[in-house]
């Protein structure tokens, strides 16, 4: 049997694409191969996220660093399981959390673990000689089958960018391209076209948010959505035949005793379903996601009543990534689709069984990047090996989203994989 033995785990404190502290992590083996892995962090976080560790000092990045988290890899995990023998990774990550101890994984770091428990795959990837998209497929048991769909950050608003617009994402989703090569060729198509529209239209050209989207003063959601439209038409491509769009409400952020203020207008759940159904029936919407508040449980499955069929309803702070949250979704209709964040649960082994249960229910996956992302590109392999039909990184700008689209590029090269057939 193919085992693993823990040589030494090492950690450095790094920096993420917003000038952020994270964490790096490298675990070596007994047999002589290394794998390391970076971690992500999130701006818009959901309150059931598993807890990131960071030193609260005042004077060092306003509090945000991450030595202790590094500390607890280099020292209690380095020294509890230097020489331990793993058969797999569910074993290795099982042993991470009783050494935590804790639900959230709040005591050695939720942004130590995940980075140990990638490092521990990509380690496990090299010592079997298999590329790591591979390694994630085996640990899925799961045939390599499709590429996932390109869902690219376009317009950002919210916590992304100021909050200077309502909506956090619209995304463009290439359709017609039969490649990932193409549609990046389709999607650069239509960002240029944005990117002269907003000049034209709000005399703004530079300003990106922190996933390299465009955010400019827009004055509503409306208008986020009919200039994207307008962006994608101006590119010369029929809007929701040959490019559609997604996008990420992140409705939890504007949530207040029991009402959506968008725009400043005090939406009822009700009111806020009807307001989402009108944008899918007017602009080409393939995926809604955080439509509704994490905390607006009721709500949920009238929602995804009302978009069934159209339009998918996908759930991430809603969710987080944890089983349990949904395993509830899924028994009250609340959603038809999972966005997957690995650091949102802490271990790659509980992001792989949120990723069996979404499937379980037939639901569709689309596996996430953060906000404050790295140049690691792990989040490709896991897309391709655990079959997602999405991938969210972010606009096609910054190396920390080019990191993810380039290794998608070079896994099409090498496997020849056709993209996931539309919903
Ligand atoms: C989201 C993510 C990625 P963050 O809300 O889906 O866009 O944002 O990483 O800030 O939670
Ligand atoms: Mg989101």
């Amino acid at each position: 049997m193919n085992t693993f033995t823990i040589h030494r785990l090492h950690a450095r404190e790094i920096l993420d694409s917003r000038g952020r502290p994270t964490v790096w992590a490298e675990c070596a083996l007994a047999s002589g191969v290394t794998g390391a892995a970076s971690t992500p962090s999130g701006a818009s976080t959901g309150r059931a996220e598993a807890s990131e560790l960071r030193d609260g000092e005042a004077g060092r990045y306003g509090g945000l660093g991450c030595r202790r988290a590094v500390e607890n890899i280099r020292g209690t995990l380095h020294e509890q399981l230097q020489g331990r023998v793993f058969a797999t990774q569910a074993e290795f990550d099982a042993e991470l959390r009783r050494i935590d101890g804790t639900p959230t994984l709040g005591r050695i770091g939720a942004n130590a673990t995940v980075a140990v428990s990638l490092a521990f795959a990509r380690a496990g990837a090299a010592q079997r000689g298999v590329p790591l998209y591979q390694h994630f497929a085996d640990l899925a048991g799961r045939p390599l089958r499709t590429l996932p769909r390109l869902t690219v950050n376009l317009f950002s608003g919210g916590k992304h960018a100021g909050e200077q617009a309502p909506l956090q994402d619209i995304l463009v989703v290439p359709k017609r391209a039969a490649t990932t090569g193409d549609a990046l060729a389709d999607v650069a198509a239509v960002y240029r076209s944005a990117a002269d529209l907003i000049w034209k239209k709000y005399q703004q050209r530079l300003l990106r948010a922190d996933e390299g989207g465009l955010a400019p003063l827009f004055p509503d959601a409306e208008a986020m959505l009919g200039d994207a439209v307008a962006a994608i038409t101006a590119a010369g491509f029929a809007a929701g035949t040959d490019v559609a769009l997604a996008v990420d409400v992140a409705s939890s952020h504007f949530y207040r005793g029991g009402r959506y203020q968008l725009c400043r207008e005090p939406l009822t759940p009700e009111a806020m379903i009807d307001r989402i159904d009108a944008w899918t029936r007017r602009y080409p919407l393939v995926s809604v996601e955080d439509g509704l508040s994490e905390d607006d449980w009721t709500h949920w499955p009238a929602l995804r009543a009302r978009l069934a069929g159209r339009c998918l309803t996908l759930g991430d702070d809603l969710l987080c990534t944890q089983p349990q949250r949904i395993n509830r979704a899924v028994a009250s209709g609340a959603a038809d689709a999972l966005l997957l964040k690995v650091n949102q649960v802490g271990t790659l082994s509980d992001a792989g069984e949120a990723a069996a249960l979404a499937r379980a229910a037939g639901w569709k996956i689309t596996v996430s990047a953060r906000s404050g992302d790295t140049e690691d590109d792990w989040l490709a392999d896991l897309a391709v090996g655990w079959g997602a039909e999405f991938i969210k990184v972010g606009s096609i700008t910054q190396s920390e989203r080019l990191a993810k689209y380039n290794r998608l590029l070079a896994i099409e090269e090498a496997t020849g994989l056709p993209l996931c057939p539309l919903p």
